[in-house]
């Protein structure tokens, strides 16, 4: 089974207090009733790749919660609560934790140390990468790697390009072992032994892509990228996140992905 195979997703709506989300740089509030339409068009993009959604209840003490990504680890063994790294998310996992133990039951795990977030958690189909950065610390990669190991991952840490949230903020792993990724993160070697697409000059902020079972999709506004992932021989689909761009969110942000059995 190829770990970019899913048929179950989850995900949480913006809440109106995402005007006030975390960005390195303000290029304008995200504005929430666009924000609102374009999570619904990615739900259904993810619908229609045949997953079943998980919406979970806006929280709007927290401003950047629509980023699920970043909360959690799903893999076939066990979910893992992680720790993120920013003080005003650290709630967020406290606030999804019941409605993840519904869920997941005895599946569920927690991080008990460090810092990770999801965003630099990168799975591939023969081990988890995790990207050192301002939100996920080396005690967090012991602790989770701690929890994993038994379940048969290999764990290797990477560098998160400076300037740059998460590891995954620059890069996707498409499957078949292909990684999309920014040049400034593929001369890093990280990649060395994979097949790596590099973004087009320009196109950085299309690096994070979501491969979901035959399809690809990329944010809108990369034709370049489109182009080369294409030629690669992947299906590509665009979407357009323009509002959780503003918050440093990318596609991959927005949804927990899983096989379910
Ligand atoms: C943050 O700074 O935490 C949010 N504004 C963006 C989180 C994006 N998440 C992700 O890349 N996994």
């Amino acid at each position: 089974m190829s770990v970019s195979s899913f048929n179950f997703a989850i995900v949480r709506p913006p809440s109106k207090s995402c005007i006030h989300g975390l960005r390195a740089a303000d290029t304008g509030a995200p504005v929430h009733e666009t924000f609102i339409a374009q999570h619904e068009q990615y739900t259904d993009a993810l619908r229609s790749q045949g997953l079943e959604i998980v919406e979970l209840q806006a929280l709007e003490a927290f401003p950047d919660s629509v980023f699920v990504e970043d909360v959690a680890l799903c893999l076939p063994q066990g979910v893992i609560l992680l720790r993120p790294g920013a003080p005003s998310r650290a709630g967020e996992v406290a606030a999804s934790r019941d409605e993840l133990a519904h869920i997941f039951a005895d599946r569920l795990h927690a991080l008990r140390e460090g810092h990770v977030d999801g965003g630099d958690i990168m799975l591939t189909d023969r081990e988890l990468i995790i990207g050192l950065s301002s939100r996920t610390n080396e005690p967090g990669v012991r602790a989770l790697e701690r929890l994993v190991a038994p379940w048969g991952y290999r764990i290797r840490s990477g560098p998160t390009p400076k300037g740059v949230l998460h590891f995954k903020s620059d890069s996707s792993y498409l499957g078949d072992n292909t990684v999309l990724c920014t040049s400034r993160l593929a001369t890093t070697g990280v990649f060395d032994g994979y097949d790596v697409i590099e973004t087009p000059s320009g196109e950085e902020g299309a690096a994070n892509a979501l491969r979901i079972n035959d399809v690809v999709l990329i944010p809108t506004g990369y034709p370049e990228t489109h182009r080369v992932v294409a030629e690669r021989g992947f299906a590509v689909e665009t979407i357009d996140i323009s509002e959780a761009a503003k918050l440093d969110g990318g596609l991959s942000c927005m949804s927990l992905r899983l096989m379910r059995p």
